[in-house]
């Protein structure tokens, strides 16, 4: 798994700027026998077609995430979620042991109608002696179905199935994740989208409508397991459980409305998403929906843990447009902290030094710009991907909005080709 290093995966590498990455990929935990061999399903396409009658809706595209299957009992919408230990491809090459939900972190996305009866049966396949509940983020519900482990229910222990049932009487963009053992479960992966649709299609409608999930996650360099104690130093950021090179885009014909839907269950971090090339409004959050004159114009909408946030434009421009975390150690995978800030340091003396001393080892550059060559720990990602015109400087949170005239359904359409003029490009002279 040698690759050539960037900057970024200098920093996954290393502790400190005199640490040698050989050394340090040594004093990793190595987690023998975990292969990355059995990496998440790929996703399920969500149905082609909408519900007939009154209960006709646009389905939501949850990035890189199936949608959840029902079953109907009598009118009742019937669910299933299983709480167990899953892996995670993160990226190509990553696989991070997490816990989340029918073999899924996050789990499938619940999709319903204003109006719909809904039960869901929720399964405890967690590890022996663990614990869990379901609480249904947002959702107007009747107390004793609130899911707080302890207040409002009794645990769901291991092997136990329990129901949990309402009528959906709000529309929007909600989550649910477990409310007991908050910090461990929410941490490791335990969390899913949960949209409800209008029950009249012609209130906020849209073209295109996709949804994401924010998590982060302290998984050190060379291991696989999150460190859910972890309360502020983390590392790996998600779009749905993927980071960076490894996020499905967003596809859009040239001026079709999209909506995109995101929701942050992380521990700690609010996370800032920014749009390249349009304008947008934030038109809704968990609490419902914002009337238009509460609307205003934005580019970047701040979405703290704990929320959600719908936000609405026109795809009125071609193009290959970035849509990320604004961050920045956000658009890292792996990223490592508390480095000595080297600029303008000569650290060619103490370089050669410790070179006799430690076979292999590079100073850390002081330009951010210096390219390495370094042994990566294992289940590890840079945070460059050979783009159309040079390497793209991206991991974490970052996806695209890949808008064109002309698209064929569900099918990426590669770079885009820029018209001969409208790119920068050096000048003479
Ligand atoms: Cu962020």
């Amino acid at each position: 798994m040698s690759q050539p290093m960037t900057r970024r995966q200098v920093l996954t590498a290393t502790a400190g700027a005199f640490a040698a990455a050989p050394l340090l990929a040594a004093m990793q935990p190595q987690h023998e026998g975990h292969v990355p061999s059995k990496p998440a399903p790929p996703p399920a396409t969500p149905p082609a077609s909408p519900v007939n009658g009154a209960r006709a809706y646009r389905p939501v595209i949850a990035l890189d995430t199936p949608t959840l299957p029902y079953e109907l009992d009598n009118g009742v919408k019937v669910f299933r979620l299983v709480a167990e230990p899953v892996q995670r491809e993160f990226a190509p090459g990553v696989v991070v042991n997490c816990w989340g939900y029918n073999g899924q972190s996050p789990g499938p996305m619940i999709e319903a109608v204003e109006g719909d009866r809904v039960r869901i049966l929720v399964t405890n396949e967690l590890p022996k002696g663990i614990h869990t509940t379901v609480h249904w983020h947002g959702i107007l519900l009747p107390n004793g179905m609130d899911g707080v482990g302890g207040l409002t229910q009794r645990h769901i222990r291991e092997g136990q199935t329990f129901r949990y049932e309402f009528t959906l009487r709000q529309h929007g963009t909600y989550m649910y994740h477990p409310h007991f053992d908050e910090m461990f479960q929410m941490g490791l992966g335990l969390m899913g989208l949960f949209v409800v649709h209008p029950r009249d299609r012609s209130v906020r409608p849209v073209d295109r409508d996709y949804a994401i999930l924010l998590n982060e996650w302290l998984v050190r360099p060379g291991s696989a397991t999150p460190d859910p104690t972890e309360m502020t130093n983390f590392n790996l950021f998600t779009f749905n459980g993927r980071m960076f090179p490894g996020t499905s885009p967003m596809l859009a014909r040239l001026g079709e409305r999209v909506r995109i839907r995101i929701g942050n269950l992380s521990t700690t971090n609010a996370h800032p998403i920014h749009l390249h090339g349009f304008s947008f409004k934030v038109t809704g959050t968990d609490g419902g929906p914002i009337p238009e004159a509460g609307q205003w114009p934005e580019v970047t909408v701040n979405v703290p843990t704990g929320s959600a946030r719908d936000i609405e434009f026109v795809a009125d421009a071609e193009g290959d447009w970035a849509f990320h975390c604004h961050k920045v150690h956000h658009l890292m995978n792996g990223m490592g902290h508390n480095l000595p800030q080297l600029l303008g340091v000569d650290q060619a003396g103490p370089a050669a030094r410790l070179a006799r001393r430690i076979p292999g080892y590079m100073p850390m550059p002081a330009s951010m710009t210096g390219m390495m060559e370094m042994v990566r720990p294992p289940n590890t990602i840079g945070s460059t991907v050979e783009g159309p015109f040079d390497e793209i400087d991206a991991g974490g949170m970052f996806t695209l909005v890949k808008v064109r005239a002309a698209l064929e359904d569900g099918k990426d359409p590669g770079w885009y080709a820029h018209p001969p003029g409208t790119v920068a490009e050096p000048v003479e002279g």
